[in-house]
């Protein structure tokens, strides 16, 4: 008698539980809906289309670089500076990167004359001096030859991506781009390069692993001239077995480029910001071989040392003609010196 006593409780007992989860996923008056299963796509894509959220303007996307000019930002207006204020100018200007001769200049002429506009509008005077050079970026090749715009730099500066987003950039303003694939060093490259043809609708010439950079560019230049393209842009490769043989090579790629129906209208050094100084000495190394034209400075956006702008023109004597500020297709823009300026200090022209 007794165990049919527990056998109804049992029964009881599991009814009750039964009802209690039941209620718990489907809550009073909420609808079922069935979930769509997640639509295979790219990421990139994804992050193309345009979405709801505001754009982050240039100035967010120089982050931590702005964010260290906050303190000379908030140092106002001053007839005199005393030694503190010129601390912490000098301070920043060094951390930013802008090396030593325009901080020297810049603290120099603050303790000279003060800043009755403002210590941000004084330091933003002397910055733009730094940058004053013409940063035209050429597109146009003498009558009947095709114009290349040939990418070099160390390894994971930034060369391919930067290619990719030129080439977006160049497809969307109604040129015909082909990619040449002369980074021959390793397979991935062209692979990754491959990738961004296929996404921006550009032409891509390539060969294996190993092959001739020099003669992947030759094959480009013809298919270019056959089809009409407007600009080609020639990736090459970031290393070799010691740097000697790296710059000969460029010199050679720069060579085919250059003749036949090739006619090389810029060269651009690709550098990456976040090396900060170490940029610099990369970029000495370059610069006789590959008879650059202008710098690509990318990565702007991960790091604080976004005062080697300055560094490299006052330096270098090189214009930076873009800049990267993130990995997307949007993400490299012509460099605006009063833009760069004025989103580090706060000012306005
Ligand atoms: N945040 C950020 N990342 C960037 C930017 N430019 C390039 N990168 C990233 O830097 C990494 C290296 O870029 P690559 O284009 O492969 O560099 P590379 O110079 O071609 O390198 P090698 O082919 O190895 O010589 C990639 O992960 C890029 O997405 C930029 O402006 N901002
Ligand atoms: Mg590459």
């Amino acid at each position: 008698m007794w165990w049919w006593i527990v056998l109804a409780l049992v029964v009881v007992v599991a009814l009750v539980l039964v009802v209690r989860r039941r209620r718990r996923r489907t809550p009073v008056g909420a609808a079922v809906v069935a979930r769509a299963p997640m639509p295979d796509v790219l990421v990139e894509q994804i992050e193309e289309t345009p979405s709801l959220v505001e754009e982050p303007t240039f100035a967010q996307r120089l982050g931590a670089s702005r964010s260290l000019f906050e303190r000379v930002r908030t140092l106002g207006v001053r007839t005199e500076l005393g030694a503190e204020q010129l601390n912490v100018v000098e301070e920043v200007l060094l951390r930013s990167d802008v090396g030593v001769l325009t901080t020297d200049a810049i603290v120099k002429g603050l303790r000279e004359s003060g800043a009755p506009n403002g210590v941000a509008q004084a330091v933003r005077e002397e910055l733009l001096s730094s940058l004053d050079r013409p940063r035209d970026v050429r597109l146009d090749a003498d009558e009947g030859r095709v114009p290349v715009w040939l990418f070099v730099g160390v390894n994971g500066v930034g060369k391919t991506t930067s290619i990719g987003k030129l080439a977006f950039q160049q497809v969307q303003a109604g040129r015909r781009v082909l990619l040449a694939a002369g980074d021959t060093f390793r397979a991935a490259a062209a692979d990754q390069l491959a990738q961004w043809a296929e996404r921006t609708g550009a032409d891509l010439v390539r060969a294996d692993e190993g092959a001739d950079p020099g003669s992947v560019v030759h094959d480009a230049l013809g298919r270019a001239e056959a089809r009409g393209v407007d600009l080609v842009l020639a990736d090459t490769a970031g290393r070799r077995v010691n740097s000697s043989n790296l710059i000969d090579e460029l010199a050679k790629i720069r060579r085919v480029a250059d003749r036949g129906p090739g006619q090389v209208v810029e060269t651009f050094m690709v550098l990456d910001a976040t090396t900060g100084q170490n940029a610099l000495s990369q970029a000495r190394e370059f610069l006789a071989a590959a008879q650059v034209s202008g710098i690509i400075l990318t990565k702007l956006d991960g790091t604080a040392r976004g005062g080697i702008v300055v560094a490299i023109e006052r330096e270098l004597g090189i214009p930076v003609k873009f800049v990267g500020v993130g990995e997307r297709a949007m993400d490299l823009v012509v460099f605006d010196p009063d833009l760069f300026v004025d989103s580090l200090l706060g000012t306005s022209g």
